[in-house]
């Protein structure tokens, strides 16, 4: 008997599954009380004003990124920086907070590694043996710029790919403000054909996994969007598509996310990925006992 979820709920994971109000509106509002605690506590002293882009050519590639995974760093959006300055206050001009969170803070620590309904569906989903918890983030989408999330899927870092994507709502996410959607059944048709990584060169960049004539058309289908309210979490299939819009409105869209993948020896972890765990901060781990076997394969299977 599975301790959360229901079992159509765990076979969906294949795709993705919205669970509303998977946190309670006190804890929610504690996320949220204290990302922006964060956003007004930072100090731009030394802060060199990284921007946050996803676009192919322009990806995030210094030190300030590189070296933000065991740590809580700010990251701009791209139309808050003009020659060298903010173009508004720091509080409104934030991208994405990241990438350790779930380890150094103690209200979102709470949420990710000491909460227990994170646990009960790790458990549910038998997906991972011994899940581990890395990467995690608030994502602002500022009003009037909060900027695009193009397309992508998030299986990047374990072969074979193992990755689930834990995205909670803080505020109510609409049409306007830019709510997730997802391209339903994509994990089948969509190879994971490059992977965001660092380059010898220095930087970071994508690296191609099938040669450009071998990629195969783009998965079709339409777009679903998911409006959600907060406390609503979306589980993602790391190989699921899935984007944002730009956020245009007057109304912020925090929300609030970490991933969830397989540990060794049932995946390896990439070396080259961008996020490399420390001998100070190991990803750690979700449950307190391995699942004794999954019944989901890691590779995508059959919605
Ligand atoms: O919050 C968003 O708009 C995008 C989130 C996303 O793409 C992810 O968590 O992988």
């Amino acid at each position: 008997m599975p301790d959360y979820l229901t079992d159509d709920q765990v076979a969906k994971i294949a795709r993705y599954i919205c669970l509303p109000g998977f946190l309670s509106a006190e804890d929610t509002n504690a996320l949220l009380i204290r990302a922006k605690q964060l956003l007004e506590g930072f100090s731009l002293a030394d802060h060199p004003l990284t921007k946050f882009t996803t676009s192919d050519d322009n990806h995030v590639g210094d030190d300030y990124f590189l070296t933000s995974g065991d740590k809580i760093r700010f990251f701009f959006e791209e139309d808050a920086v003009k020659d060298g300055k903010l173009t508004r206050e720091k509080h409104q001009a934030v991208n994405k907070i990241g990438h350790a969170l779930h380890e150094l803070d103690p209200v979102f620590r709470a949420a990710t590694l000491e909460n227990q309904r994170i646990k009960a569906v790790a458990r549910d989903l038998k997906f991972h043996h011994d899940p581990l918890a890395l990467q995690s983030m608030v994502i602002c989408k500022q009003t009037q710029i909060g900027g695009e999330v193009p397309e992508h899927n998030d299986s990047c870092y374990t072969s074979p790919p193992s990755a689930l994507g834990f995205w909670f709502a803080l505020e109510k996410c609409t049409p306007e403000n830019g709510a997730l959607s997802f391209l339903p059944g994509s994990h089948l048709k969509t190879p994971i054909v490059k992977r965001f990584v660092r380059l010898p060169t220095g930087g970071t960049g994508f690296e191609e996994l099938i040669p450009p004539e071998q990629v195969p058309e783009k998965a079709e289908g339409k777009y679903i969007m998911e409006a959600c309210d907060p406390g609503d979490l979306v589980i993602i299939h790391g190989s699921v598509l899935h984007k944002s819009e730009r956020n245009t409105s007057p109304k912020t869209r925090f929300a609030y996310t970490f991933h969830m993948i397989e540990s060794a020896p049932f995946a390896e972890y990439d070396e080259k990925n961008w996020l490399q765990p420390t001998p100070q901060m190991p990803f750690s781990k979700i449950l307190d006992s391995p699942n004794v076997s999954v019944i989901k394969s890691v590779a995508p299977t059959a919605a």
